[in-house]
C-alpha cells in the first residue's frame, strides 16, 4: 500500500520542518548558481538569508514557462552540463521546447517518486506493467519505467502507438497494470472490443493514467470498459515529470509529494496566494532537485488544495483533480469553459462515445462554438428523429449546465481522430 511510509505518512509538523530546511538550501543554491534567480531576487531586494522557512516562500519571485524559454536551452540549470545525466523536453504549441535536465541524484529521486506513484495505483513487485506512455523526450515513458524497475515489477517498455500490437502483448504477456494517457486508454479499450477479445483473456487490474485532464465521468467509462481501477497521476516536466502527485486508492484528490515539492494556489490574475480549498493556479517550488530547481513555478493548471486527513493514512496534502489549464480555457461570448466540463455533460447524457472535439471560430465579431461528438454505433443506424432528439438534448444540457449556446454536431462513429498520447480537444480557428 505504501512505498515509503516514513515520508508519505510523516507527521505534518515534522514535514513543515523538513520543507523549511530544504527550501532554505534550495534558495541558497539557486541564488549562487543561477544568475537568473540571483538577478530576480536582487530586483525584489531579497537575500537568501531573508528566507527563514516555508512561511517566507511568498516573498520569492514566480518562474514561468516563458522564463524557461527565454533561457533556452540550459540557462536555468543550477549545475554544469557535465553533472547532467539526462535531458527531457516538453513540446509546446509554439516554437522551441522547454528543456529540463537531471543530475544522477535527480534521477534517483524521480525513480523513488514514480515508485511511490505506481504503488499508490496498485503496482507491486509481482505486477506486469505495460508502459504505453511515449518514450523519448516526453517524461512519461522513462519516468514510469524507472519507477517500475525500482519497485521490481516486470516492465514492458512498449511506448505509445501501434494499438493492436499493444493489445496482443497485453494478452500474451499477462499485463496487470497499464500506464498511458486516459484518452489512449479509451482508444485501447475500444480496440479491444473491436478485436473481439474477451475480458477474461486479459489479466489487467489497474490503470495509471495522467498527462492530460480527464473528468470523473471519463474515469467511470474507462473503469467499466476495461474492468480495472483507474488512478489519476499528475506531473509536469519543469517540476520533475510524472511523480509530482498521485491518487491513492481512495480516489479523492492527488497526494502531492510534499517532502520534495511545496505547492501553493494563487489567483492567476493578481498572483496573490489563496487559502486552502479555494480554486486557482497551482504553483510548485522544488526543494530537492539539483539540475533544474524551480522556484514558485506557475503551472497554469487549475486546482485547489485539501489539507484534511486522507483515510489512506498519507499525510501529504491532496490537490483536486486538474480539470483544465488557464490557457485551455476557452471564452465564448464571455462564458469560460474547459473542455472537461463539456466532456462531463456528454458522458452523463450517454448514447454518445467519449470522443469529442470543440471547434471555436469567430464569425463576424461573434465567437462561436461547435461541439462535435461521436454517436454510438447503435444509435447512428437508428432513425433520424432519434438523432435529432439527442442533438437537441445535448444542446439543452450544455446550455443548462454551462450557460453556453453551442452548435452540436453529431458525427459518425470513428470520425474523430484517436489519441495515442495527449488528446487534442480544441480547434481554435480564431487564431489561424
Ligand atoms: O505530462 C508529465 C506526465 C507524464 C504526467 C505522465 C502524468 C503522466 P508535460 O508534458 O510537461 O508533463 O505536461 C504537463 O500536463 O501542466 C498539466 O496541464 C497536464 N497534466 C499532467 N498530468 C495531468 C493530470 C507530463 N493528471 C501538463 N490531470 C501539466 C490533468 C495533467 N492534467
Amino acid at each position: 500500500m505504501y512505498w515509503d511510509k516514513t515520508n508519505e505518512c510523516m507527521p505534518r509538523e515534522q514535514l513543515a520542518e523538513l520543507q523549511s530546511r530544504r527550501l532554505i538550501e534550495t534558495v541558497q543554491r539557486v541564488y549562487h548558481n543561477v544568475p537568473y534567480y540571483r538577478q530576480r531576487m536582487q530586483e525584489l531586494g531579497i537575500m537568501p538569508e531573508d528566507i527563514k522557512g516555508a512561511e517566507d516562500l511568498h516573498k520569492l519571485p514566480f518562474t514561468t514557462k516563458q522564463d524557461l524559454r527565454d533561457y533556452y536551452p540550459y540557462g536555468l540549470f543550477a549545475v554544469p552540463l557535465s553533472e547532467i545525466v539526462r535531458i527531457h523536453a516538453s513540446s509546446g504549441t509554439t516554437g522551441k521546447p522547454t528543456v529540463v535536465g537531471y543530475t544522477r541524484k535527480d534521477i534517483v529521486t524521480w525513480s523513488e517518486l514514480m515508485a511511490r506513484t505506481l504503488v499508490c495505483g496498485g503496482t507491486h513487485k509481482d505486477s506486469v506493467i505495460q508502459i504505453a506512455y511515449g518514450y523519448g523526450l516526453f517524461t512519461g515513458g522513462l519516468g514510469a519505467h524507472y519507477g517500475a524497475e525500482r519497485i521490481g515489477a516486470s516492465v514492458i517498455p512498449v511506448s505509445g502507438g501501434n494499438t493492436k500490437r499493444q493489445i496482443m502483448l497485453m494478452k500474451d504477456f499477462g499485463t496487470t497494470v497499464l500506464a498511458c494517457t486516459p484518452s489512449y486508454a479509451l482508444y485501447i479499450a475500444e480496440t479491444i472490443e473491436e478485436m473481439g477479445i474477451k475480458r477474461e483473456e486479459l489479466k489487467l487490474e489497474y490503470g495509471i493514467f495522467g498527462a492530460e485532464p480527464w473528468s470523473e465521468a471519463m474515469r467511470k467509462e474507462i473503469e467499466e470498459k476495461m474492468q480495472i481501477s483507474a488512478i489519476d497521476i499528475y506531473g509536469l516536466s519543469e517540476v520533475i515529470g510524472p511523480g509530482v502527485a498521485s491518487e491513492c486508492q481512495c480516489k479523492v484528490g492527488l497526494h502531492i509529494f510534499e517532502d520534495h515539492f511545496i505547492p501553493e494556489i494563487i489567483d492567476p490574475e493578481t498572483g496573490e496566494v489563496l487559502p486552502p480549498g479555494q480554486e486557482g493556479e497551482l504553483v510548485f517550488t522544488t526543494i530537492t532537485k539539483e539540475g533544474l530547481p524551480v522556484i514558485r513555478y506557475r503551472t497554469r493548471d487549475i486546482s485547489s488544495l485539501n489539507y484534511d486527513l486522507c483515510p489512506c493514512g498519507r499525510t501529504h496534502v491532496r490537490m483536486n483533480k486538474v480539470l483544465g489549464r488557464t490557457d485551455d480555457m476557452i471564452i465564448i461570448r464571455g462564458v469560460n469553459v474547459f473542455p472537461s466540463q463539456i466532456e462531463s455533460v456528454l458522458m452523463e447524457i450517454g448514447d454518445t462515445e467519449p470522443h469529442y472535439l470543440l471547434v471555436v471560430d469567430r464569425i463576424g465579431n461573434l465567437d462561436s462554438l461547435e461541439v462535435w461528438v461521436e454517436v454510438s454505433n447503435k444509435l447512428f443506424s437508428d432513425e433520424v428523429r432519434k438523432l435529432e432528439d439527442l442533438r437537441q438534448r445535448i444542446t439543452r444540457e450544455i446550455q443548462g449546465t454551462l450557460g453556453l449556446t453551442a452548435k452540436v454536431k453529431l458525427v459518425e462513429p470513428k470520425t474523430i481522430e484517436r489519441s495515442e498520447g495527449k488528446a487534442k480537444r480544441i480547434i481554435d480557428r480564431r487564431k489561424l
